[in-house]
């Protein structure tokens, strides 16, 4: 299903990675609920191992110990309370299901997971499922240590173990069953999906299997017989034999090229400039629109893991991520997902980051802390928010308000200051390059004194921004200086004055 079945003309996700689940139900209806996020992205709510070396990793969530619905996020009833809560203000909720694998071999015996329960990863023994030994793909891997050796032999990324982790049998019936089951619990209680997490490990037939079990979603909040939206996290940058395309009848599919590219526009390495996004989308070999996922960081590759590299655009560059998640919100182009980090204590040696391991902020004994609000509705003990940041809001608003407009009215300097709009429901003008921006364009919005919503706001009847005066013609003058805050600028019809 390609459909995030998303309410209210809304067309956003956010990834608000981490949290715990009273902390989103809180978010959803004191903040995206009011402005305009169509769902959020949770963190895997099953069951998963507790590391203490290195101290609760936050990637300790992608081995899963078994499907009991108790994480570092919460427990079942505050999962519970948390899809009701944000159901009912129209914000569905995602969740990343961990289907691949279980924890990695040296896990050692004993309760050291999120539920309690015991496991034994010398037996390959999970009674809480149950799976034991015949559950796992390993006389199937054909590697000498069992463990994916080679991306180029599709057969053993999909059969062998991603580092070191027991790989499910989704060949067989039981498993497939086990895994709709725990899925079809979340469905019942109210998800509108799933992000499938590395589903290049999976077979598409064994997916597909297992998605023809899902029960449709919760008719308390969603039209009868409406299908879980899926997103299957495939890193295709086009250099291995498993596509992205193999996948793209099941569901929708990361879009990893995205990020990567309009990174390293930003940035300007490569040689890239914003003059060359003129064909953004298809025209740059991504899948196709009606496909994509697109986002331009996430979980992974903002602290070096997945892929990407370096040309990532994070929170840490604010200045250019603001512009990079600016552009991808106004363009028409695929799913949009925004992400919401926590900081971390980043120090690269090497190019390597030591602490990429590190876990949300959290209390002495491994707890994750609440997200506290401050005055100025920026987060604060360590989270980020950068959903919250307003030129980040603004622009999930707008494209909330330009949906289903074409992509229109392109101008470029032939460098790095480009200009669209989106039909006659709004208009975005970038300057990224060193010098200012001063020219006449053509908006194609109707006649008016717009505020823009990037260096402020409209509140109330006024604007706390620049304003750009639109003529009966739809011209309108840009002045934007290379050493603004934010040289970018953005109005669209519901900022009109
Ligand atoms: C280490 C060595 C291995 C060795 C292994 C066992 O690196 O070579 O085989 O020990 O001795 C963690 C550690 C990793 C460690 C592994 C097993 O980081 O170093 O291996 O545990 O102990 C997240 C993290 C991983 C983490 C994993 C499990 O990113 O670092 O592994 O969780 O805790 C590919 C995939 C793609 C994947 C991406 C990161 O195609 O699917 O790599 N992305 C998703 C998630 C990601 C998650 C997983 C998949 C696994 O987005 O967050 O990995 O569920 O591109
Ligand atoms: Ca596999």
């Amino acid at each position: 299903q390609h459909d995030p079945n998303i309410k209210h003309n809304r067309t956003s996700i956010v990834h608000l990675f981490e949290w715990r689940w009273a902390d989103i139900a809180a978010e959803c209806e004191r903040f995206l609920g009011p402005n305009g996020f169509g769902g959020v992205q949770i963190s895997p709510p099953n069951e998963h191992i507790v590391l203490d070396s290195p101290w609760r990793p936050w990637w300790q969530r992608y081995q899963p110990i078994g499907y009991n619905l108790c994480s570092r996020s919460g427990n079942e009833s505050e999962l519970r309370d948390m899809i009701t809560r944000c159901n009912n203000v129209g914000v569905n909720i995602y969740a990343d299901a961990v289907i691949n694998h279980m924890c990695r071999t040296g896990s050692g015996e004993g309760n050291h997971s999120s539920c309690g329960s015991w496991f034994s990863a010398p037996k390959k023994d999970f009674p809480s499922v149950p799976f034991t030994q015949s559950d796992f793909n390993d006389d199937k891997c054909t590697t000498a240590s069992v463990k994916i050796e080679n991306y180029s032999d599709a057969n053993q990324v999909r059969d062998c173990r991603l580092v070191g982790l027991f790989d499910l049998a989704l060949e067989k019936e039981y498993v497939r069953d086990k895994v709709a089951d725990y899925m079809n619990k979340l469905i019942d209680m109210g998800v509108a999906g799933f992000r499938v997490d590395a589903c290049k490990h999976m077979w598409p037939g064994d997916l597909s299997a297992v998605y023809g079990r899902l029960h449709s979603l919760n008719t308390d909040w969603f039209p009868v017989g409406s299908r879980p939206f899926i997103v299957q996290e495939v890193i295709d940058l086009g250099v291995e034999p498993i596509t992205s395309s193999e996948y793209l009848q099941l569901g929708r599919v990361t879009e990893f090229k995205y990020g990567a590219k309009l990174g390293a526009i930003f940035r300007k390495w490569n040689g890239e400039k914003l003059v060359y996004s003129k064909n953004w989308g298809e025209g740059w070999g991504f899948m196709p629109n009606g496909n994509a996922l697109v986002f331009v960081d996430n979980h992974d590759n903002q602290r070096g893991h997945g892929a990407g590299g370096a040309a990532i655009a994070t929170f840490w560059d604010s200045r250019i991520y603001k512009m990079a998640v600016g552009y991808m919100l106004a363009h028409p182009y695929g799913v949009t997902r925004v992400m919401s980090s926590f900081r971390w204590n980043r120090h690269v040696v090497d190019r390597k980051d030591q602490n990429d391991w590190q876990g949300p902020p959290s209390h002495d004994d491994g707890s994750t802390k609440s997200v506290p609000i401050n005055a100025d509705h920026t987060c604060g003990d360590g989270w980020v928010c950068e959903h919250r940041w307003r030129q980040i809001t603004n622009m999930v608003i707008f494209r909330n308000v330009v949906n289903g407009q074409p992509h229109s009215n392109w101008w470029d300097n032939q460098g790095n200051q480009v200009a669209f709009g989106r039909g006659n429901r709004g208009f975005i003008v970038f300057n990224n390059d060193d010098w200012e921006l001063d020219v006449t364009l053509n908006t194609g919005m109707p006649g008016g004194t717009y505020c823009d919503v990037i260096s402020g706001q409209k509140e109330g009847s006024g604007c706390t921004a620049k304003q750009i005066h639109v003529d009966g013609d739809g011209r309108a003058h840009f002045k934007i200086s290379n050493s603004d805050e934010d040289p970018f600028v953005a109005i669209h019809a519901d900022s009109m004055l």
